[in-house]
């Protein structure tokens, strides 16, 4: 008699011997994407490429897990599972049921919340169409809210319209938005002035979050205000919740009703977004009846069928991951080291003479103000892309331009992830004096014809293209960066 092992040996060789496993359409679903799409593998490699090779100071971006990306492209992605642990509409999500389950709790643990006062919803596919999810549960068509103002280091998604009142986000055509605003001559969110623009507007929802914003963000004042009005605040930690997670920045939970986070900035997940919510009781009225939350319903209605149909099984499996990761002594590290070196970077730019929004940083970003100089932001991100630094251009308070805003946004998470210290943001503070320079001179050379902006930022960017010192220092900044590794590396 066969023995197991022989038996299934025996039927392997059967299988490849009738070439099941490998010819025909059994193939298509077999061959990895370097034999199967040379086209797109190739496409693949450059990324590769041009993420080892390029300095990603984009304070939203980082480098994620081995683990979190091997979850990413995992069998996870081939199951449908509408609705939630144990109420689903499809079968076969035990497993998904687990994985799902996971997830949520590791969420409530790692921000140290009470599962009988706080919940979380992990299927928002992104942090913009999460926080839609959210007004849209606790608010009817039309009704208010309000957010920083984007070009003070707010978001899109916060409600945001142009001066004219025009809604850009769709968020501020389905709901009335006033923004909120920085002080101009700080740099800090202006506290006192929303407090008095909250009691005519009577919000029913603030949103305590920014994307460009420097410095710390004091909840309890926002509490305060959003009582007073009747509102719900919801914080949007996104840049965030990685330094959250650390306890390097305060939290928000404390004083808010709402959370939403991205999981792929500081937090180093995968590309999605959680909602944490209160739940049990919210207040006691004076005859003492309970009043209890009503947020877990109404968002979890909204995210799913409310918004989305099924969850994104891979990117939840993945967040597990990154959660767990969270909670280790070395993710703190890794937060402390974020803060400490943004600090660092900014000191170090600021010795060489350059003005930073609000003066400095209590985080992972740093906006620079260019308006000392002969260029602008635009300019700027166009030279350093052309040096393989990636960083952002940016508004910043009082500025009138989109297209040639002032600003210059840069962060720390993602070096940080690739071992960078002191050192090297040292270099990379030299790196971007010698491309604000080089900048300066290759902008006399425009031409003096009247363009429109992208016209003339084609210009610019033709002219950086030909510059001999930009290829030069190009090259140097590739090999240099290259020696640092990136997560995954062989
Ligand atoms: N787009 C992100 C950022 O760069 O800040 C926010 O969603």
């Amino acid at each position: 008699m066969l023995s197991r092992a022989s038996a299934l040996a025996k039927c392997m060789a059967t299988v490849h011997r009738r070439g099941l496993l490998t010819s025909g359409a059994q193939s298509l679903v077999s061959k990895p994407v370097s034999e199967g799409d040379p086209e797109m593998f190739n496409i693949l490699q450059q990324e590769r490429h041009r993420q080892k090779h390029s300095i990603t100071l984009i304070p939203s971006e980082n480098f994620t897990s081995k683990a979190v990306m091997d979850l990413l492209g995992s069998e996870l992605q081939n199951k449908y599972s509408e609705g939630y642990p144990g109420e689903r509409y499809y079968g076969g999500n035990e497993i998904i049921d687990k994985s799902e389950s996971l997830c949520q709790a590791r969420a409530l643990e790692l921000y140290g919340l009470d599962p009988a006062k706080w919940g979380v919803n992990v299927q928002p596919l992104s942090g913009a169409p999460a926080n839609l999810y959210v007004y849209s549960a606790i608010m009817n068509i039309g009704e208010r809210l309000m957010g920083l103002d984007l070009p003070d280091g707010g978001h899109l998604s916060h409600g945001y319209q142009l001066k004219s009142g025009t809604p850009i986000s769709f968020i501020s055509k389905y709901f009335q938005s006033m923004p909120y605003h920085v002080d101009h001559t700080t740099g800090l969110i202006d506290y006192d002035n929303l407090q008095m623009l909250a009691k005519a507007f009577r919000p029913k929802v603030i949103v305590a979050g920014t994307s460009a914003y420097s410095r710390l963000i004091d909840y309890a004042r926002f509490k305060e205000i959003s009582k007073e009005c009747g509102a719900y605040l919801m914080s949007d930690m996104a840049h965030i919740s990685g330094l959250v997670a650390a306890n390097v920045v305060p939290s928000p939970f404390e004083h808010s009703d709402i959370v939403t986070t991205t999981t792929h900035k500081s937090l180093r997940g995968p590309r999605g977004a959680m909602i944490f919510f209160r739940k049990g009781i919210k207040s006691v009225t004076k005859k003492g009846k309970e009043i209890p939350y009503e947020l877990e319903k109404k968002i979890n209605f909204s995210v799913f069928p409310g918004h989305q149909g099924g969850p994104h099984n891979h990117t939840i499996g993945a967040m597990a991951v990154a959660l767990k990761q969270a909670m280790s002594p070395e993710f703190k590290e890794y937060q402390q080291k974020i803060v400490d070196n943004s600090k660092w970077f900014a000191q170090e730019l600021t010795r060489m003479g350059y003005k930073l929004v609000s003066g400095g940083t209590d985080n992972h970003l740093i906006v620079i103000d260019l308006s000392g100089t002969q260029v602008d932001g635009a300019r700027v991100e166009t030279i350093l892309s052309a040096l393989n630094i990636a960083a952002n251009k940016n508004t910043i308070p009082g500025d009138k331009s989109a297209l040639f805003p002032s600003g210059l946004r840069i962060g720390t998470p993602a070096m940080t992830t690739r071992g960078f210290g002191r050192e090297e943001f040292s270099q990379v503070a030299k790196y971007i004096d010698s491309a604000v320079k080089l900048a300066e001179n290759l902008k006399t050379l425009e031409p003096t014809t009247k363009l429109d902006a992208r016209s003339r930022l084609n210009e610019f960017k033709k002219l950086c293209n030909e510059s001999s010192e930009v290829a030069t220092l190009s090259k140097e900044i590739s090999n240099w960066v290259g020696q640092y590794p990136v997560p995954g590396d062989a």
